[in-house]
């Protein structure tokens, strides 16, 4: 080889060297999985999650943060779970070949429970923001956190509200046949039966259909006075609008994932006086609650849902635990996360032994004048 080629040859070398050491290699970067729905029906509630642990990470990386000497460079891996079962867990699966070394989600408990099995083996954190059904953190994983109340918190205050403070005498209730939409409806009339209230009718759907008709006919033929539909949006809207239309004159009542805008989009004029409980308290009331708010409405340029603060408070949870233990392995940080207390938007956050929030609240919401408004918060 001429000299003039190995002096070239060398220059690239030299070159190409120089390009790598200034761009973080895959060994540098951290990555945060996220297991979402972001097709479907429950696609609005998957981006809002998405976005909600970019936004916390791009705050991170903006800030310059040293874990174990290393600047920390954290990247999101999103997966589409598309609010299936099986989808879950593959998606879990590949979030966990991919190597992430913490996961925020999923939004579904259907999803979140099964796919909380794949986590717990490959020894990942998963913290969810979304998923409320009990058994998630029931389960006894030491991998497995909730961010959130859950339906026993939330649909039980829905159920003690429905029978002490509404006083209804009669009530009926839909659930969706899903993990998430059978776990709060037990809850809700386990409490409804606990403050000795009446169940008259107890129907069934799927997170399907758009057909309410059969259900809701029985329940009127039952002279139901309060109705609680367990299920989400759009659902919930199309459930109170078949009501209106029936001539139904029960008080509707929805549990968590339905106060958001299109309830009130689907149901049109008919939204108005519907009651609904969702996880937490309202944002409004909430110390840091209108700064993140609008900090999210101007990086996504649109209104967050319910769902981003929590998702929000999960991401940076993590990431303190991980500079608590000034390491982005699990095997280290994991420990921190259990026991740390970090002041997230939504609140302080604790973990219990099982990993469910230690400190829950939980809010009921009503329609006036086409708005959803907190009536009352329950800790
Ligand atoms: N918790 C509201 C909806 C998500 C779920 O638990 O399936």
């Amino acid at each position: 080889m001429c000299v003039l080629k190995k002096i070239r040859i060398s220059a690239v070398v030299a070159a190409t060297g120089l390009l790598l050491s200034g761009v973080a290699s895959a060994d540098d970067v951290t990555r945060i999985g996220v297991a979402v729905p972001l097709t479907g029906n429950n696609a609005a509630y998957g981006k809002d999650i998405e976005n909600a642990v970019k936004l916390a990470v791009s705050e991170a990386n903006a800030s310059n943060l040293t874990i174990g000497g290393k600047p920390l460079k954290l990247v999101v891996e999103s997966g589409d779970d598309q609010a299936d079962p099986r989808t879950g867990v593959q998606i879990a699966q590949q979030l966990v070949d991919k190597g992430v070394t913490v996961v925020i989600g999923h939004f579904n408990s259907g999803t979140t429970i099964p796919a909380s099995k794949i986590y717990s083996n490959a020894h990942v954190p998963m913290i969810t923001p979304a998923a409320t059904n009990p058994t998630i953190t029931e389960q006894g994983s030491a991998y497995v956190f909730s961010i959130i109340a859950t339906d026993a918190q939330n649909a039980g205050a829905a159920g003690r509200y429905a029978v002490e403070v509404a006083k209804a005498k009669r009530i009926a209730v839909i659930d969706d046949r899903t993990a998430f939409g059978q776990g709060e409806a037990d809850e809700f009339v386990k409490a409804v039966t606990a403050a000795q209230g009446g169940i008259v009718d107890r129907q069934y759907t799927n997170d399907k259909a758009v057909d309410f008709s059969a259900q809701l006919t029985h329940i009127k033929g039952q002279n139901a006075d309060l109705v609680f539909f367990a299920g989400l949006n759009p659902q919930a809207g199309m459930v109170k609008k078949k009501m209106k239309q029936l001539g139904i004159r029960a008080q509707f009542v929805g549990g968590g994932g339905v106060v958001e805008p299109t309830f009130l989009g689907v149901a049109g004029a008919d939204a108005e006086g519907a009651m609904a409980w969702e996880y937490g308290s309202p944002i409004a009331s909430l110390p840091r609650g209108k700064e993140f708010e609008a900090k999210y409405q101007q990086k996504f340029g649109s209104a967050m849902l319910s769902y981003a603060p929590f998702a929000y408070d999960a991401t940076w949870s993590a990431i303190k635990a991980m500079q608590a233990a000034n390491s982005t392995k699990p095997a280290d940080f994991l420990a921190k996360l259990r026991a740390q207390e970090y002041a997230g938007i939504t609140g302080d956050i604790q973990f219990t032994a099982s990993g469910a929030l230690t400190r829950p609240s939980t809010t009921l919401y009503q329609v006036a004048n086409g708005k959803w408004v907190p009536v009352k918060t329950v800790r």
